[in-house]
């Protein structure tokens, strides 16, 4: 399905947000019989009267939430619902929408008994209409079914099994990719109001000319409604745009499709973090929609980033300089809360980012909150957006219709984010398989389709000798774990494989070249001299002999950026090579650094300041 809308909500002289975050109530489906909630209609009435309820958070996971293996564990559908008033007073000549920041995997939505919205892809939002289905000056009634579920069709995949164990058989659901799936109502619930005619969408794209010192910024908007119906020059919009001393510093009337131009004498460019004095420059963009006779009709606030991006064979380009990238592969993931939504936490990892030095992060494995992209566009952090395809393989014309509609969606969100400055297509692909050139060809040219204003990549874990998909991206990532899954203890085999890979990779595509992702299992605390595996000694010295690498390597113009793995320890599936959880954090989960910190810190802030 086509996502349309999605403007992330915010209030305005004619727009209300209301959040529904808070307690819910909560129980799982019975694992044996998940479709008994639908059969007997649970949605029909609270789900108190039917089940016994906890009380669940919104936003959070719920695995870690209790004490229980079985929810920890769950596999298939839980629900939740709530109560909830309107007022009487949003009986008026509008339009209500409720709003979901992302469910994980799957959704069904039912309020007061009807069916809102179904969804399916965790990680990304949707929204219904929901005007029509209200009861105004009373109580009403909202009904989630989360379902976790991960098949070989759902993106990313996964295989459920029935598996014999002391008491019969239970349901067992095993992925391979490498970080807990976690599931439950994970980012925000919102209603909220728009005018019966309203903008629905907005455009931007920017560009700079006069060595930077003059900015224009192209708006497209799109209008739902009665209105929007009318004669084709009846409705026009007013946009102004505002520095961050709150000055206006351009204003425009559309044409009559409702795009124009904006030009900004003097501007402030967005640039990266340690790149500029003032990186993060945000405008904000006022957006006024008026129909026939001058009436005003809807305003819609976003902010802006002017700055421009281009690529060649060898490089990376911001506002014409080249890049280069230091930075790491990350996860939605923390204590209790799982991929909650929480803005502590949020707030304490761009601190963390900034203390480090840090100019970008990848979304892997999947989309990132809304509200991490904001904060992404305001700390001038770049970010290379990944969809939720981890681990591809068995490539089949029904998950590519999903990997093509997770790349529409997140495309469709975050295309106006000055900080989003790549897409990458997928993680750790099985790329030497068959079909693996057509499916790849294939995707990155839909992105194309999509987006032209950003380059394409993906992390490669193949060999660049069997590969068949790197080529057909912009810029060429690998992930290598030299001196861990390869090597393990070799310090010594590090520096020259990464500088051979590195170059390899050159070599096949004659594309720019990130290395991806490259880490140590660090235990907090474990000190072992010489360096054991294990040990932050080992991490560190793992480091140093990359970065060895990399210094070389950027001698060759091509060679753009280096991402640790992982900026946090995470929670993954139980598996024997993993102490409760992936521990190749530079951080602790609870966000404290471990030594090797503050040796990436210094190598951080010395590249930051040689650009
Ligand atoms: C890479 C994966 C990443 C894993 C990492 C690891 O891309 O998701 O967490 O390995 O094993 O292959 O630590």
């Amino acid at each position: 399905s086509k996502s349309r809308g999605m403007l992330y909500p915010r209030d305005s002289e004619t727009r209300e947000v209301r959040s529904l975050d808070g307690m819910w109530n909560f129980v799982p489906a019975d694992e044996e019989y998940p479709s008994q909630g639908v059969n007997d209609q649970w949605y029909k009435d609270n789900l108190n009267k039917v089940r016994k309820v906890i009380g669940m958070p919104v936003p959070a996971s719920y695995n870690d939430i209790t004490t229980k293996q079985s929810l920890r564990d769950h596999v298939g559908a839980v629900w939740y619902d709530r109560n909830f008033f309107v007022s009487r007073l949003w009986a008026k000549d509008q339009r209500v929408w409720l709003r979901f920041g992302s469910v994980h995997y799957k959704a069904f939505v039912w309020v007061n008994g009807e069916l809102a919205v179904k969804h399916e892809m965790g990680h990304l939002p949707f929204e219904a209409e929901v005007t029509h289905l209200l009861k105004y000056g009373s109580e009403n009634r909202i009904t989630v079914i989360c379902d976790n579920a991960l098949i070989q069709t759902t993106v990313p995949q996964g295989k459920i099994s029935e598996v014999a164990n002391d008491n019969g058989v239970s349901i067992v659901q095993s992925y391979s990719f490498d970080f807990f799936n976690y599931a439950g109502i994970h980012r925000s619930v919102h209603l909220y109001t728009t005018p019966k005619t309203f903008i629905e969408e907005v455009e931007i794209n920017t560009d700079l000319a006069n060595d930077n010192s003059l900015g224009y910024v192209y708006y497209t908007i799109s209008v739902n409604g009665s209105a929007a119906n009318q004669a084709d020059n009846a409705l026009y919009a007013r946009v102004q745009l505002y520095n961050r001393e709150g000055e206006q510093v351009a204003n425009a009337t559309s044409d009559a499709k409702l795009s124009g131009m904006l030009q900004v004498e003097k501007v402030k460019p967005w640039w990266p973090y340690l790149m500029h004095p003032d990186p993060g420059y945000l405008y904000e963009l006022k957006i006024e929609l008026h129909g026939a006779n001058e009436e005003l009709l809807d305003i819609y606030r976003l902010n802006v980033g002017i700055r421009t991006l281009s690529w060649t064979s060898t490089t990376f380009n911001i506002n014409g300089k080249p890049v280069y990238f230091r930075g790491f592969g990350r996860h939605e993931d923390a204590d209790v809360r799982g991929k909650g939504l929480d803005y502590a936490l949020l707030t304490r990892d761009f601190n963390l980012l900034r203390w480090i030095g840090a100019n970008a992060y990848r979304t892997s494995h999947y989309p990132y909150s809304e509200e991490s992209m904001q904060f992404a566009d305001r700390h001038g952090i770049m970010i290379i957006d990944e969809c939720p395809s981890v681990d591809t393989e068995n490539y089949n014309q029904a998950l590519l219709g999903k990997h093509k509609s997770s790349l529409e969606q997140l495309i469709h969100r975050d295309r106006n984010h000055p900080s989003v400055v790549m897409w990458s297509i997928a993680n750790e692909p099985s790329t030497r398989e068959k079909n693996a050139d057509i499916y790849f060809e294939y995707v990155a040219t839909f992105t194309r389709s999509l987006d032209s204003s950003r380059p394409i990549t993906a992390a490669i874990s193949g060999s660049a000798i069997e590969d068949k998909a790197a080529c057909y991206l912009d810029i060429v990532s690998f992930n290598r774990y030299n001196g861990w899954y390869s090597n393990p203890g070799r310090l010594d085999m590090i520096t020259k494989r990464v500088i051979d890979e590195a170059t390899a990779w050159y070599y096949k595509c004659y594309k720019p070249v990130i290395m991806s992702e490259y880490g140590a299992d660090t235990l907090e605390g474990l000190h072992l001299q010489p360096s054991f595996l294990w040990s932050e000694e080992y991490q560190t010295e793992l480091f140093s002999r990359h970065f060895k690498a990399f210094d070389a390597l950027r001698r060759q113009k091509w060679f753009i950026g280096e991402f640790v793995w992982n900026f946090a320890d995470f929670k993954t599936a139980q598996s024997y090579t993993r102490v409760a959880g992936n521990k190749k954090g530079v951080f602790t989960r609870a966000r404290q650094p471990k030594a090797v910190a503050h040796l990436l810190r210094k190598r951080y802030f010395a590249l930051g300041h040689d650009m």
